[in-house]
């Protein structure tokens, strides 16, 4: 899939640098981006973008600085300056493009505020289909974090063709911060989903038996709503007298595509024996199970998922259509729905890996825990401004005719 990807604030915009980081380093075209700002020293931190790519709104309010964790401010700059932001996408190139992905942390200001603002634009400007990836905040980074990603999450959902969220909290390991832990869980995200939005890119190793066309990832997410993505790798592949991973043959794009599964490419010894059919099928249900049984982005209840995508991806040599369909069937057998797309994958890599795309969620802990969260902040605000209004009344003063 071609994919234009918008980073907004600090977490959106380290993602999107780091997906134009690894189409650059796989020598593809598939990705391309911009990212959007209210912190100058944020935008300047930036790696892999030019400096034109860079926008940074709200000037004249903030003065570069940022807004705050002021997710308010971030929806009125943006707003206020939506021409401005459409201009950059379009100096950009959207007329190849498959869909739209908007990147965000919820909870802090600029990018929470911002991308339900700016989705709702696009989708009313654009016909290609609008996502968000949203990053939502642990517990521990306090009650405001969670308030913002909770407001910005439900305007978000109507704003968006499908919001895939990312739960911090569900990332960091014990005893670990989430501040520290952001360089690996950012990797994380970024070697999950960019197997997943690169899928029926054709790759010069070959396209697969089984492809998976844009139009199967956006059928899977048509429903709206949020949705999680589980993700498994296999130990490495032992090589074949004959070459049965595949080549390693020097070339230019050799070696290109190695890494993109997550991790370290290592020589492998040859070895003879040839994985038959069965076992190669087998590893691919195992595979499969293992991504949707696993940690997911978003930990959740599978069985809620409305559709589902599956995708193999690893050498050519690996790929088993058998072990595709019957994945499907399995992951069928366990979600709500009855839609279960899905397919192969080819790369260039010493491991095969399974991505399950869960569309449509129905429920997850930690968003129902987000929204009452919300519930309780909102009813905090009507009752206290209840007790001012009474406090008022008994000083004899009624607010509505003063
Ligand atoms: N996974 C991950 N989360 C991050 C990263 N940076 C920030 N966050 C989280 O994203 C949320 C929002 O933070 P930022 O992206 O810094 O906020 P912003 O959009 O720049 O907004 P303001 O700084 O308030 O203007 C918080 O919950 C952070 O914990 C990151 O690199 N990776
Ligand atoms: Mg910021």
């Amino acid at each position: 899939m071609r994919v234009f990807f918008i980073g907004f604030g600090q977490a959106g915009g380290k993602l999107v640098d780091m997906f134009l980081a690894q189409d650059r380093k796989l020598g593809s075209t598939s990705f391309r981006g911009i990212v959007i700002n209210t912190a100058r020293t944020d935008l300047m931190g930036i790696k892999n973008i030019p400096m034109e790519d860079r926008l940074l709104i709200g000037q004249t309010m903030v003065k570069g600085h940022g807004v705050g964790t002021d997710n308010v401010t971030g929806a009125k700059v943006a707003a206020d300056e939506i021409d401005t932001i459409i201009s950059a996408i379009d100096r950009r190139g959207t007329h190849d493009i498959d869909a739209f992905v908007v990147c965000a942390g919820l909870g802090g200001g600029t990018g929470s505020g911002g991308s339900p603002v700016l989705c709702r634009h696009l989708k009313r400007i654009y016909r290609e289909p609008v996502y968000a990836v949203g990053v939502i905040p642990a517990p521990e980074e306090g009650r405001l974090y969670s308030l913002n990603a909770a407001r910005s999450l439900s305007t978000l959902v109507n704003e968006a063709d499908n919001v895939i969220v990312f739960d911090n909290s569900a990332w960091k390991n014990d005893g670990e911060s989430v501040k520290s832990a952001y360089e690996r869980l950012n990797e994380e995200i970024v070697r999950r989903f960019g197997v997943l939005f690169r899928a029926g890119e054709v790759s010069k190793y070959g396209v697969g038996e089984m492809v998976v066309d844009s139009s199967e990832i956006i059928n899977t997410l048509r429903g709206g709503g949020i949705s999680s993505v589980g993700y498994a790798i296999s130990e490495a592949i032992p090589m074949t007298k004959n070459g049965g991973k595949s080549s390693s043959k020097k070339d230019n794009n050799s070696g290109l595509l190695s890494g993109i599964l997550g991790k370290k490419e290592k020589k492998v010894e040859p070895h003879v024996d040839i994985a038959s059919g069965e076992d190669k099928s087998a590893k691919i249900i195992g595979l499969v199970r293992r991504a949707m049984l696993g940690r997911l982005t978003l930990p959740c209840d599978y069985s809620t998922a409305e559709r589902a995508l599956v995708l193999v991806a690893g050498p050519p040599s690996e790929l088993d259509r058998k072990g595709v369909e019957k994945s499907k069937s399995w992951v069928e057998e366990n979600i709500a729905g009855v839609e279960v797309r899905g397919g192969d994958y080819p790369v260039d890599s010493g491991y095969v890996a399974a991505v399950v795309l869960l569309a449509t969620i129905g429920d997850a802990p930690r968003i129902r825990e987000l929204m009452e969260l919300a519930k309780e902040a909102k009813e905090e605000v009507v009752r206290s401004r209840e007790r001012s209004h009474t406090a008022m009344f008994e000083d004899g003063v009624d607010p509505l005719f003063e």
